[in-house]
C-alpha cells in the first residue's frame, strides 16, 4: 500500500513541477531512511571527533560512533540542550576552527550569555536550498519579488530568507523590520508576490497600511512565509483577510540552522520537516521518554548535514506533533504540526496550563477588538492571575468598554476555562511588534 501511494505522488509530482527538489522531497521513505542512517552516522563522528564536549557526553553513555547501526540507535544519544551552548561559550560546541567558518549567528535570550552559532559555507549553501525549497513550497518562483521584513543582523530570520530567496531565483528585497509605512510602499511599488515577516509584524504592516488608506489586497501579494513566533489559525485567517495573501507557517530555530526546518506546502496540513538534513522525535518533556507519533510532545531535532556545529538530539522546548501519513503534495517528508507554544511560555493557571496562542485564538474571532494583546501574569499570594490586555479597534465607544471586557472574559472561560481579568485599551495602546511580538509580561517573582 505505502509503495503504491508512493509511485502516486511521485507521478502527481513529476509533470506539474509541485517540487523544488523532486527527487529528495519525494524520496520513498525507506530510502530516506537509508540516506539519513549514513548522515547520522557522519554526524556523530563529526561530534566525536570534532568537539571535546560531545566526545566525553557520548562516551559517558557508552557510545561510539560505530555503534550506530540503525535510526533507532539515534535513541542512545544523549539530549543537548539550550545551556549547552551558553555552557561553552563562545565556540566550544564548534565542530570545525575560525578558518573554516563563514558565518556567525546569535540570539540575545532574556539572561546572560547570548547563544551563538557558526556556519561554514557549506552549511550556509545548505541552509539557501532548503529556505529556497521552503520559499518554493509555500508557492514562491523564480522571479518574484520577495519583500523579506524578518530582521537583519544576529536573528536568522532576514539573512535565512535572504540567501533562499537568491537560490530560488527571486528578486529579493532586503526591507528588514521598522519603517513600517516605508515598508508598505515598497510593497505596492516594487509588486512584490512574496511577504516574508513574524505573523505579528505583518499585521502591523496591514494596520499602518489601512491607515494610510493603503489597500495590500490590491497589490501583487500572493503569499506571505510567516514563522519566527507562534501563531493561532485564527491570526492566519486575519492575515489572509487583510493582506490578501495565502499565509504560510515556517519553522526553525538558530541552533539547528535558522528559518527553513520545516515549512508548509499548499495543503498547510503541518509543516515538512525536511528530513533528508534532520531527524525529528517527540518526547516527554519531563520525562525524556519518546512519545508515540500523533501525541503531543516537545520537538527534539539532530542535524544530519552540518558541519560547523552538528546538533545531537537538540531539544528546542517547542511543543508538537508529528505526522508520517503521507500529504496530498507528494512530498514524503514528515509533517510538525502546528507548534502550539514553547515549554518556556506555557503559563498554569490554577492547575490549567495555557499557552499564549489559546488565548490568542480565542481573542481574534471577537468583534469590536484589535488582534493585538498582551497576557499579563501576576502572583497573589500562592496563585497566579492572568490579565489579558486587548485592544478596542477604532470608533468603538469608550462607555462600551466594560461590556467587552465582559464578553472577552466570558469566551475565555467557556473556551479555555480559566478565569481572566480584562482590560481594553485604546486602539494602539498595545505596543506593535517588529519582529517577534512580546506576549506575555511575567511580572511573578523571579525562582532565585
Ligand atoms: O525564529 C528562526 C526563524 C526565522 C523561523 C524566521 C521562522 C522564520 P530563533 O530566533 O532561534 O530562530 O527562535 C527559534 O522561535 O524554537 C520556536 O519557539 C519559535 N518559532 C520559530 N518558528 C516558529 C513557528 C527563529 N512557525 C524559536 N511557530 C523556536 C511557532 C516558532 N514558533
Amino acid at each position: 500500500m505505502a509503495a503504491v501511494l508512493e509511485e502516486k505522488s511521485l507521478s502527481v509530482a513529476a509533470p506539474t513541477r509541485r517540487h523544488l527538489h523532486p527527487g529528495m522531497e519525494t524520496l520513498p521513505r525507506e530510502q530516506l531512511a537509508a540516506l539519513q542512517l549514513t548522515r547520522l552516522r557522519e554526524t556523530v563522528r563529526n561530534a566525536w571527533d570534532h568537539v571535546p564536549m560531545q566526545r566525553a557526553r557520548l562516551a559517558a553513555a557508552g557510545v561510539r560512533p560505530e555503534d550506530i547501526r540503525t535510526l533507532a540507535d539515534l535513541k542512545r544519544l544523549p539530549f543537548t540542550v539550550k545551556t549547552d551552548l551558553r555552557d561553552h561559550y563562545p565556540y566550544g560546541m564548534f565542530a570545525r576552527p575560525l578558518d573554516q567558518l563563514a558565518r556567525l549567528h546569535a540570539s540575545s535570550g532574556t539572561t546572560g550569555k547570548p547563544t551563538v552559532v557558526g556556519y561554514t559555507q557549506q552549511d550556509i549553501s545548505t541552509w539557501a536550498d532548503l529556505m529556497a525549497r521552503s520559499l518554493y513550497s509555500a508557492g514562491a518562483r523564480r522571479g518574484d519579488v520577495i519583500h523579506n521584513a524578518y530582521g537583519y543582523g544576529l536573528f536568522t530570520g532576514g539573512l535565512g530568507a535572504h540567501y533562499g530567496a537568491e537560490r530560488l531565483g527571486g528578486v529579493v528585497v532586503p526591507m528588514s523590520g521598522g519603517s513600517t509605512e516605508r515598508q508598505v510602499a515598497l510593497i505596492m511599488d516594487f509588486r512584490a508576490r512574496v511577504l516574508c515577516a513574524t505573523p505579528s509584524y505583518a499585521l502591523a504592516i496591514a494596520e499602518v497600511a489601512e491607515s494610510q488608506g493603503v489597500d495590500l489586497r490590491k497589490g501583487a501579494l500572493r503569499v506571505g512565509l510567516f514563522g519566527a513566533e507562534p501563531w493561532s489559525n485564527a491570526m492566519r485567517a486575519e492575515i489572509e483577510a487583510r493582506l490578501g495573501v495565502k499565509a504560510v507557517d515556517i519553522y526553525g530555530l538558530s541552533e539547528i540552522m535558522g528559518p527553513g526546518v520545516a515549512c508548509e506546502c499548499e495543503c498547510r496540513n503541518g509543516l515538512h520537516g525536511w528530513e533528508d538534513h534532520f531527524l525529528f522525535e517527540t518526547i516527554d518533556p519531563d520525562t525524556g521518554r519518546p512519545m508515540p507519533e500523533g501525541e503531543a510532545g516537545e520537538l527534539v531535532i539532530t542535524t544530519l548535514t552540518k558541519q560547523a556545529l552538528p546538533m545531537l538530539r537538540y531539544r528546542t522546548r517547542d511543543i508538537t506533533r508529528l505526522a508520517t501519513a503521507p500529504c496530498d503534495c507528494g512530498r514524503t517528508h514528515l509533517r510538525i504540526l502546528r507548534i502550539t507554544g514553547r515549554n518556556d511560555d506555557m503559563l498554569i493557571i490554577r492547575g490549567v496550563n495555557v499557552y499564549p496562542s489559546q488565548i490568542e485564538a480565542v481573542l481574534i474571532g471577537l468583534p469590536a477588538i484589535a488582534p493585538h494583546y498582551q497576557i499579563v501574569v501576576q502572583r497573589r499570594g500562592s496563585l497566579d492571575e492572568v490579565e489579558v490586555e486587548v485592544e478596542a479597534l477604532p470608533g468603538i465607544p469608550q462607555d462600551e468598554f466594560g461590556a467587552i471586557a465582559h464578553s472577552v472574559a466570558h469566551h475565555i472561560k467557556s473556551m479555555i476555562g480559566i478565569s481572566a481579568g480584562i482590560t481594553v485599551k485604546l486602539p494602539g495602546e498595545i505596543p506593535r511588534s517588529q519582529g517577534k511580538a512580546v506576549r506575555v509580561r511575567d511580572l511573578r517573582p523571579k525562582a532565585q
